[in-house]
């Protein structure tokens, strides 16, 4: 497995590998890996010739009260999970290689970088769009892995890649859970134990609201206010946002009909927390 640090040696390797006629997957990450990412890498292993990971903890979507600073970084573990798991390249930029001096391009994406999290994370999906374009630009991946975990994350990549034509296919895989159902994710390390506790009451919530949904219920706010009663029975747990939206393009919705992502934050302590359930109504 290499580690390459710079932007052209990680261009030059994509080059020519796709002129050998080698597919490449790619995983974007900030790094601190957890099994969530594990199975956007196999799922990528399986696909592909070829799989790349990068590992950025981008600047650009991190608001200046958030935790660019502390995110957990941990190269060396890492990249022993992405070894065990077969990746072949971790890209591991510089800050000053992606933004060097003067830069001043963005990508935004209207309206759906506007709602939901974008509310308490203005900006944030500003930079997200960016920094992929630049990576998808500079590894030339045929497909990319993201989770459904970052609900509309995912379907605002979607929107880029078809705005911009560029040339990569986007899987969305499934959220990887922990037993008792919190979503997997590098931000679940800063909860202490009593919190850790109380972060289980999202994923009842949710499912809260799928058992109402099967059983027929289509109102959107009856719906949200019985997952608030359960969630708000922690009182550790200060929510953010409960929405009920379209799943493909996040537009509200005034009645529960087709593909709905039930989406939610929550903040627990200083942690902020989301996760999402699709369903079909
Ligand atoms: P990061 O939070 O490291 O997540 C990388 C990818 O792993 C994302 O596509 C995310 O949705 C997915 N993922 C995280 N937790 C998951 C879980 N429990 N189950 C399944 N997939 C999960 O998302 C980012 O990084 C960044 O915004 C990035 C896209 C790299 C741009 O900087």
């Amino acid at each position: 497995m290499k580690i390459i640090r710079l932007i052209k040696e990680m261009s030059n390797f994509s080059c020519l590998s796709r002129q050998k006629g080698k597919t490449i997957g790619f995983i974007p990450t900030m790094g601190a890996l957890h099994a969530g990412h594990l199975s956007l890498i196999r799922c990528a292993r399986k696909e592909n010739d070829l799989v790349v990971v990068s590992i950025f903890v981008n600047p650009s979507q991190f608001g200046p009260k958030e935790d660019f600073k502390k995110y957990p970084r941990n190269l060396k573990k890492d990249a022993d999970l992405c070894k065990n798991e077969g990746v072949d390249v971790i890209f591991y930029p510089l800050v000053t290689g992606i933004y060097p001096a003067g830069f001043k391009t963005y990508v935004e994406v209207k309206e759906l970088s506007d709602m939901l999290c974008a509310k308490s994370r203005p900006g944030h999906f500003k930079g997200v769009a960016t920094v992929v374009t630049k990576l998808f630009n500079i590894v030339l991946p045929d497909t990319a892995y993201f989770g459904q975990k970052d609900a509309q994350q995912a379907v605002i990549i979607k929107r880029v890649v078809m705005d911009l034509n560029l040339a990569v296919r986007i899987k969305v895989m499934p959220i990887i859970r922990e037993k008792d159902g919190l979503a997997m994710s590098s931000r679940n390390a800063y909860l202490d134990k009593k919190e850790r506790k109380s972060a289980a009451v999202l994923y009842m919530g949710l499912k809260k609201a799928e058992g109402l949904i099967k059983k027929g219920a289509v109102n959107p706010q009856y719906i949200i206010r019985r997952m608030k009663n359960i969630i708000e029975k922690e009182r550790a747990v200060k929510i953010d946002y409960i929405s009920i939206v379209d799943a493909e393009d996040l537009r509200p919705l005034k009645r529960i009909k087709g593909k709905i992502l039930l989406a939610l934050a929550v903040r627990i302590g200083k942690v902020r927390l989301i996760d999402n359930l699709i369903i079909n109504g």
